[in-house]
């Protein structure tokens, strides 16, 4: 059974009902700070604030689930408008789950990590596994402690907690949440009601991208996979594919000829974007447990174009 905290944002409400089809609605019960939009009847969902230490314990001795899922956190352009409350959420919250997890023998715990632990001084292109790594937003820096935090506890207490630094993901179903990568969903969006996109990131900035389907996928096969095939337990290097939003802008122009983009002077989201890589290297998640994302620019393109369609 799972216990999936953060379940409402964009990540987490993929991930929620791909493991629901997995494991059945019964065995996932999901969580967040408010009631989700939709919810069916067969769904569980209960309200929890990760950073409420005895909430949270009660909720997993209720369901005592054998997995945890932690998607619960604040991204990289709103951590930068409240730094202390990204701290907070991101590290007392992994550390709650840790700690619970310990206190009552919950032995596996997915949580995600970003490309967001690089910096300016990380390799730019094809970044390693093991690197410098000088984050400069909070949020990559908690995702980093956040790191060491979950191999630390793994190597101390045996606890199996599995993990992906997770590039700038794509998807229709959900709105973004405050990421410096968002720009890569809203310019469907725009594209579709508007004709017209005025990007927050220059045209040369290339950045790793996942589209959620192979991320969801990806995320799963990490947990599927026999214990003995995990070789990290800081966080699993990921990508899917690296663009630029001159190049995603060319590829909807292939469907919507009349497309037209621009660009912003400046957005303090490009700062941020130009300290992370621009391609990941992600061999040690394909040796291990077989990584290999099915989405291309083009499938992205044509999948996101044609499942906004039927809901704008
Ligand atoms: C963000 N979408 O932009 C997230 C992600 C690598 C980017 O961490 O903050």
């Amino acid at each position: 059974r799972i216990v999936m905290i953060g379940a409402n944002g964009q990540i987490g409400s993929e991930l929620a009902s791909a493991l629901r089809y997995k494991f059945g609605a019964e065995n996932v019960i999901t969580s967040d700070i408010r009631e989700p939009s939709v919810l069916k009847d067969d769904e569980i969902f209960e309200i929890v604030n990760v950073l409420d230490k005895p909430a949270l314990k009660s909720l997993l001795e209720k369901h005592q689930p054998t997995q945890i899922y932690l998607l619960a956190a604040m991204l990289s352009a709103t951590g930068e408008k409240y730094p202390q409350k990204a701290w907070d959420l991101n590290i007392n919250g992994l550390l709650n789950v840790l700690d619970l997890a310990l206190e009552l023998g919950i032995k596996k715990i997915f949580w995600p990590s970003s490309i967001a632990v690089f910096g300016p001084h990380s390799p730019k292109q094809n970044t390693d596994q093991y690197c410098v790594m000088d984050p400069v937003t909070i949020y990559g820096v908690s995702k980093l402690a956040g790191e060491r935090l979950c191999e630390y506890y793994h190597h101390k207490y045996d606890l199996d907690i599995r993990s992906v630094r997770y590039p700038g993901i794509i998807s229709w179903k959900t709105a973004p949440g405050g990421g410096t990568t968002d720009y890569a969903i809203d310019i469907y969006i725009e594209a579709l009601k508007h004709g017209k996109y005025t990007c927050f990131l220059s045209a040369d900035t290339a950045l790793p991208m996942l589209y959620m389907e192979d991320a969801v996928g990806g995320t799963i096969e990490l947990m599927d996979a026999p214990i003995e095939q995990i070789s990290i337990r800081s966080s699993y290097n990921l990508e899917g594919l690296s663009f630029t939003p001159a190049e995603i802008a060319k590829e909807i122009k292939k469907i919507l000829p009349n497309f037209e983009m621009s660009y912003v002077d400046y957005d303090p989201r490009q700062a941020i974007a130009d300290t992370w890589p621009a391609s990941i290297n992600d061999s040690y998640a394909r040796t291990d447990w077989g990584w290999k994302p099915k989405f291309d620019l083009e499938s992205i393109t044509e999948d996101m174009i044609a499942n906004l369609k039927t809901n704008i």
